[in-house]
């Protein structure tokens, strides 16, 4: 309940900010994209990281808020840096559960994208396999409203819990990201190799982008680089930074 009482506060004093990580696209080693991760600065316990607090905000529904911040403050950071030279990133937001499930979610997103000058394409929303399986025909119809304004859409964690292949073809998705427990021992554990091939193969077969995250070595990238793989993003490149630190990664030559 404290806890409760404290993150509602924090909703309403503005106590949040966004960490950016990039995204590079394995051809030319260049960043093209980056994922938007929240952090609470909480007075007198420093910076709170999402796992101590997201789930807080989903049982008492201030992830409503909260996820309407996150989706204002990228997209107005990625027109930033758009207009400050420093590129036309993919902008990937992550959306829970009951962000996906609230009635008006299309309509929070147009105001966001409108608000802020970002345009609709640039803006990626990562949603878990387990979200969008829990009722797939809903999520179709979201998914469609979304994707018709231009938004695209990932699945986030993927292979880690269940997805019907055949739901997978419907939804109008546009890349699948390969969940990190299959890259962390990718050149160690055949099984993985194979789970992480796999999904790489399925992406291209059905036309999909795919990215691989939790990249840590040279061997992982290396792995992934042959199987094709088309993004890569983890610590080997980046951990998620303050968008000031992001910003020098971005004017440095690749
Ligand atoms: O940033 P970190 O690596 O600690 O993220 C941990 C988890 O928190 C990730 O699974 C991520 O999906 C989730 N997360 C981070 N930022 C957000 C956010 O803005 N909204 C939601 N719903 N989840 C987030
Ligand atoms: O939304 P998602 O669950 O994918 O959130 C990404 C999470 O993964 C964040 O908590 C981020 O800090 C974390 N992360 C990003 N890169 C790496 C990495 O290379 N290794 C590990 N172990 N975690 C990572
Ligand atoms: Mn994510
Ligand atoms: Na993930």
């Amino acid at each position: 309940l404290k806890l409760e009482a404290a993150l509602r506060h924090a909703v309403e004093r503005d106590e949040f900010e966004l960490h950016y990580q990039p995204q590079l696209d394995m051809a030319s080693g260049v960043i093209d994209g980056v994922e938007a991760l929240v952090r609470w600065r909480r007075p007198g316990h420093g910076l709170v990281p999402p796992a101590e607090f997201i789930p807080v905000a989903e049982e008492t529904g201030l992830i409503i808020p909260l996820g309407d911040w996150v989706l204002r403050a990228a997209c107005a950071q990625q027109a930033a840096w758009r207009d400050a030279g420093l590129g036309d990133l993919r902008m990937a937001v992550n959306l829970s559960a009951r962000q996906f499930k609230q009635q008006d979610l299309a309509q929070s997103v147009v105001q966001a994208l409108h608000d802020t000058g970002c345009a609709a394409g640039r803006l990626e929303l990562e949603i878990t396999e387990s979200v969008l399986m829990e009722h797939p025909d809903a999520a179709t119809l979201v998914m469609e409203q979304l994707s018709d304004m231009g938004v695209k859409l990932s699945i986030d964690d993927f292979g880690s819990g269940y997805s019907s292949l055949a739901y997978l073809k419907r939804f109008p998705i546009h890349s699948l990201k390969i969940d990190r427990s299959f890259v962390h021992d990718i050149s160690c554990d055949e099984d993985d190799a194979a789970i992480a091939s796999a999904i790489i193969a399925l992406a291209h077969s059905m036309k999909l982008n795919v990215i691989a995250e939790g990249v840590e070595t040279g061997q992982q990238l290396a792995f992934l680089r042959r199987e094709g793989c088309d993004h890569v993003q983890g610590y080997y490149f980046s951990r998620p930074l303050p968008a000031a630190e992001l910003a020098l990664l971005l004017a440095r030559p690749p």
